[in-house]
């Protein structure tokens, strides 16, 4: 396998879709060694087969705004690969989500699933509707048009959606309710991200966050260093800069930024769990500005429009917002003010010069690594609805531990370097293809 030849045959199959292209060149990039040190696996065709979704769904989602006006949006399922375990992963509802965005995330999510130790397959999906200054009545009218497509595509034992960007516990809500009315399913386990009371983990909402805290943690240690009073600058400010915030001040450490389109909050002092708490209400409101949270607490944090968090001097850089969020120019600011350690948490959230500038001069690790505690814990989530029970915040948050503990270990394994340092993207992406490939091998030709 050459990736230089695949890449110009999808590139030929699939023009302009740029994010699906990218995210591919990058597992390529990093197994093309270990792939050609195993002729079973062409003579097998697995690049081939694994870069292709098994199917995609797309559908009109039709609804009707609070003015009464007709909407049409579109609506996507990507089942990338099921070789070891159904299809799995989450809906993003975001005004530009396409086929390549959602191709990209569903290619992610297959190694992700594979790290965390669970029996997972990839998928994602979602749809290009715009949460941003919409009513909770149009969230739940959209959430149930869209579930009207969405069931004939999904089961507990085929496919199991859960959230993403844009969608978090209220409309998993929304996607539940309306699912069991048109399924006649009344058992828990077709999506995850529940809530607490019908079926939902205890932790998952703070999984993602928390997941990659751990995973920052054993970095860190394996380079002598420790987390507690490490200056923090965190993107974005949804569900999974939330967890990430949280489980920062629990470690002792200094959230100093967090951001949102409109701009950064510098928090000088750090975030204190009330700041932390108003993060929900910020998200809830589906204004979709960062701003908030300086008018909320004017004494403590520094609005400044239109900045990114890698504006701010941090020990620690952890992109938590969307793909490509952070630039080479980013990366080079960064470290001229002393950060030593990025920790990508959004999917794809540097863009791949930035990756290349950051393994060259600090400590990086990959998404798929840093943020596999989210889909983990929502593998938690779907053992516990499969036993009829609900496991207590002790026990889930050992086993996120324990998971993400092994994860970082499967990087170290397969991406140790000559000379002791480890090359995260490259052990993330080896230890998550080796497992789907033999699996894939094992199966046959389907
Ligand atoms: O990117 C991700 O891993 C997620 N959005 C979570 C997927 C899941 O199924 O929990």
């Amino acid at each position: 396998m050459k990736t230089s030849e695949i890449m110009a045959m999808l590139k030929a199959k699939h023009p302009g879709e740029n994010e699906y292209l990218e995210a591919v060149q990058e597992v390529l990039e990093s197994i093309e060694d270990v792939y050609n040190q195993h002729p079973e696996f062409e003579k097998a065709r697995i690049i081939e087969r694994l870069v292709e979704p098994d199917r995609i769904y797309t559908f009109k989602v039709v609804w009707v705004d609070d003015q009464g006006q007709i909407q049409t949006n579109l609506g996507y399922r990507v089942q990338f690969n099921a070789a070891i375990g159904p299809y799995k992963g989450g809906l993003r509802f975001h005004k530009a989500v396409n086929p390549s965005m959602l191709k990209f995330l569903g290619f992610e999510q297959i190694f992700k699933n594979a790290l965390t130790t669970l029996p997972m397959g990839g998928a994602k999906g979602g749809s290009d509707f715009d949460p941003v200054g919409k009513s909770d009545n149009e969230i739940m009218r959209f959430c149930q048009a869209f579930m009207l497509e969405l069931w004939r595509c999904i089961g507990p034992d085929e496919d199991i959606p859960a959230g993403d960007v844009g969608v978090g516990g209220r409309e998993i809500g929304y996607l539940n309710g309306m699912y069991q009315k048109l399924a006649r399913q009344y058992h828990t386990g077709v999506l995850t991200g529940k809530g607490m009371t019908w079926g939902g983990s205890i932790l998952r909402p703070e999984a993602t966050g928390y997941g990659a805290l751990y995973f920052t943690e054993h970095v860190l240690n394996r380079a002598g260093k420790d987390i507690k009073g490490m200056k923090i600058a965190i993107s974005g400010f949804g569900n999974v800069a939330w967890g990430a915030v949280k489980k920062s001040i629990q470690l002792g450490a200094k959230v100093v930024a967090i951001s949102g389109p409109d701009g950064v909050c510098y928090v000088k002092d750090g975030m204190t769990p009330e700041m932390n708490d108003y993060m929900l209400v910020m998200r809830a409101s589906n204004r979709n500005m960062v701003k908030d949270l300086a008018d909320k607490f004017p004494a403590q944090a520094e609005f400044r429009a239109g900045k990114k968090s890698w504006s701010i001097p941090c020990d620690i850089a952890l992109p938590c917002a969307f793909q490509n969020e952070l630039a080479e120019e980013d990366a080079k600011e960064l470290v001229a003010n002393g950060c030593f350690c990025c920790c990508e948490v959004s999917n794809m959230g540097c863009q791949p010069e930035a990756i290349a500038y950051f393994q060259k001069h600090i400590l990086f690790a990959p998404g798929k690594a840093v943020n596999s505690g989210g889909v983990a814990t929502s593998g938690l989530e779907m053992t516990q609805n499969s036993q009829h029970l609900s496991w207590t915040a002790d026990e889930v948050d050992k086993r996120l531990h324990q998971i993400m503990t092994s994860v970082f270990e499967q990087c170290v394994q397969y991406g140790g370097r000559p000379d002791g340092t480890v090359d995260y993207v490259k052990g993330a992406n080896i230890a998550g293809f080796m497992k789907v490939a033999r699996a894939m091998l094992e199966q046959g030709v389907i």
